[in-house]
């Protein structure tokens, strides 16, 4: 059996990568269609070794598309995944829009793949980048001692913030070396050199919207109300790689030596945990481009009876957003 596959926003960051991978991972396409804004229709963008022809979305017609991966915004989303989702495709929306809905599973592969046919419309959500990675580690620790509680900082690439964010910190780099004005435009202030700790809109609570969707994903995921997650979300100036250090508090007593054992057995981690110069995953070193949620610095919270401390480093395009996606696909082409 093959699929009819569309990937809307074809030309951003993740949709680029979710094209590779559905390449490299021998996803079964009988025909594949790479839709995005008006302006791009007519550039060609990589399938594999193929050139594809991208098409403009708004002109579309979803009839016969399989599955539809979204990653083009929540505001394209929110106008696009149902039409595709009614006419018979089974939509995996990358964005914002649909995460937070009671009726449309939010599924990282390797912790609630079971919620993928829970889709009545049509609709599974991909988790936010940071959710992502942190629930890959730490799902088999709340499997095998309950999480209470989990503080959180996370280390965020400008990745996340898509080509503009790539290009200023490139720019304000390599400006700021030759002695020119940063001219902040994609973020607040300079991210060349900084560190930023606003990323998405400040919400009432004092909370920024990237760190409550590390609160609403992590208790959706794990399907439980009373984890208790009070997060930092920082912008640094890294390109590729979220990194996260994360202190977590469990109802049962479980050690560092035991966490770093389980989480060697953790299906999509790598556990680089040496204590020695070197022995630990860094976005340079380990995430751009590869696959696995590393992690180190595995060690017993000294301040706490039953905490441990982890971090946390994963490509933020890839496992983060485009790998979970394509994944999710694999999961529904399999139903079939
Ligand atoms: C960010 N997680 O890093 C958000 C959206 N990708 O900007």
């Amino acid at each position: 059996k093959t699929f009819k596959v569309a990937v809307v926003g074809a030309t951003g960051a993740v949709g680029e990568t979710m094209l590779s991978i559905l390449a490299e991972r021998n996803f079964p396409v009988g025909e594949l269609v790479a839709l995005a804004s008006a302006k791009s229709a007519g550039t060609k963008v990589k399938y594999g070794h193929r050139d594809v022809v991208v098409q403009d979305l708004a002109t579309f017609d979803p009839a016969g598309v399989d599955i539809a991966l979204f990653s083009a915004g929540a505001a394209t989303s929110k106008e696009h995944a149902p039409k595709f989702a009614a006419a018979g495709a089974v939509v995996i929306d990358n964005s914002s829009a649909f995460r937070y809905e009671d009726d449309v599973p939010l599924v990282v592969s390797e912790v609630n793949p079971d919620q993928v046919a829970n889709r009545p419309r049509g609709i599974i959500a991909n988790p936010n980048c940071s959710t992502m990675q942190m629930l890959v580690a730490l799902a088999p620790i709340h499997r095998k001692a309950g999480i209470e509680r989990i503080n959180v900082a996370t280390y965020q690439s400008v990745s996340g913030g898509g080509r503009s964010a790539l290009e200023e910190l490139g720019r304000q780099t390599a400006g700021i070396l030759n002695f020119q004005d940063p001219e902040p435009k994609r973020f607040p202030v300079q991210i060349a050199f900084n560190l930023i700790p606003h990323i998405d809109d400040f919400q009432p609570n004092g909370y920024t919207k990237e760190e409550m969707k590390l609160v609403w994903e992590t208790r959706k995921i794990l399907g439980d109300d009373s984890i208790r997650v009070n997060p930092t979300a920082v912008r640094v100036p890294v390109f590729f790689g979220h990194s996260e250090a994360v202190n977590v508090e469990t109802r049962e007593k479980i050690t560092a030596d035991e966490v770093r054992t389980m989480l060697r057995a953790a299906p999509g981690v790598e556990v680089v945990d040496d204590r020695e110069p070197g022995g630990y995953p860094t976005p340079v070193t380990h995430a751009s481009g590869r696959d696995p949620v590393f992690v180190g610095r595995i060690r017993d919270d000294e301040s706490h009876p039953r905490a441990v401390n982890l971090w946390i480093v994963s490509d933020n395009i890839r496992k983060g957003a485009a790998l979970n996606a394509v994944q999710i696909a694999e999961l529904v082409a399999d139903e079939r």
